[in-house]
């Protein structure tokens, strides 16, 4: 197990498997701009580094992450462009990141923090985990693509009672809308958030990063462009040593060993 943290972010990785530990829990976590700037370079350097194939996403202390860090009050927030040099270039690359990306939601989620949440590829939830979108508590709008995500995954109806209503969402509601994959009682958020970013190092990486590039074009495209990503993706994916190893699994009835190349 190697550990490289910064100031406000715990960065320690076990085998192929990175964990990054939002780390201001006094403020649950909320994203200040040094811990924007920590996250946003471990996520570049994830991305970049072949010994990583599985990167987790948490928080430390009671919280996940309460969203943009409000103490510094409203004189100097210039919105615009704090969004554009900071908040969208982590939500994208979590999405683009051509790796699989976990949120392992510990405690609260609020504000982007929600939308970071939401943003990984697959969410698990503490029992006591709860989702408080919370920009109109502050009377702002959604961002960090939070709006997307949830007129997809919900329609427009649910996600304007979800970000108008003033109702936390529970871990249970949360899964129950296919937001969150899994919840787990909080004693055993980490041992399981482990057994589940370890199987998904071990499986086929590179044929797992081009299905993110294909689920983030399919949300934009028609059937047919769809159908003509696939074959163009199919064709990279089935270059990959992991697609020679998965076919020779199956032909001598044994478990592939993928090595994500
Ligand atoms: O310019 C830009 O950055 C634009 C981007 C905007 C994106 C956004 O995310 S806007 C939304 C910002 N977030 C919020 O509005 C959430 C604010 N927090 C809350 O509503 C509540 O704290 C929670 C619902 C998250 C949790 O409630 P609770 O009762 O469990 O905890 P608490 O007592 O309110 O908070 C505990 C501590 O964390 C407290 O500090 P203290 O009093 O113990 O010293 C609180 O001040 C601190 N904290 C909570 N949220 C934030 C925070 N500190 C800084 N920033 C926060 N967002």
């Amino acid at each position: 197990m190697s550990d490289d943290s910064t100031q406000t972010l715990r960065s320690a990785r076990d085998g192929a498997v990175l964990t990054l530990t939002l780390d201001r829990p006094d403020a649950l976590n909320a994203l200040n701009a040094t811990l924007r700037k920590e996250l946003l370079a471990a996520l570049k350097a994830a991305a970049r580094d072949d010994e990583v194939r599985a990167i987790v996403i948490t928080g430390a202390g009671r919280g996940f992450c309460a969203g943009a860090d409000l103490r510094g009050g409203t004189d100097e927030r210039a919105f615009r462009r704090v969004l554009r040099a900071e908040y969208n270039p982590l939500i994208e690359a979590i999405r683009r990141l051509p790796k699989p990306v976990v949120a392992s939601v510990n405690g609260v989620a609020a504000g982007a923090g929600v939308s970071l949440a939401l943003a990984t590829d697959l969410v698990i939830a503490s029992e006591e985990a709860r989702f408080v979108p919370a920009f109109d508590r502050i009377g702002l709008v959604p961002d960090s693509g939070l709006a997307r995500t949830l007129v997809r995954a919900l329609g427009r109806h649910r996600a304007f009672e979800l970000l108008v209503g003033q109702r936390p969402l529970s871990a249970a509601d949360a899964q129950a809308m296919g937001l969150v994959a899994a919840v787990v009682p909080a004693a055993a958020l980490a041992e399981e958030t482990r057994s589940l970013a370890a199987r998904l190092a071990a499986g086929p990486t590179a044929g797992i990063g081009l299905t993110k590039r294909l689920l983030n074009a399919a949300e934009d495209a028609t059937l047919s462009e769809t159908l003509e990503a696939e074959a163009a993706l199919q064709d990279l994916a089935g270059r990959s040593e992991d697609h020679a190893e998965g076919v020779a699994a199956f032909s001598e009835k044994r478990d592939p060993a993928f090595t994500g190349r």
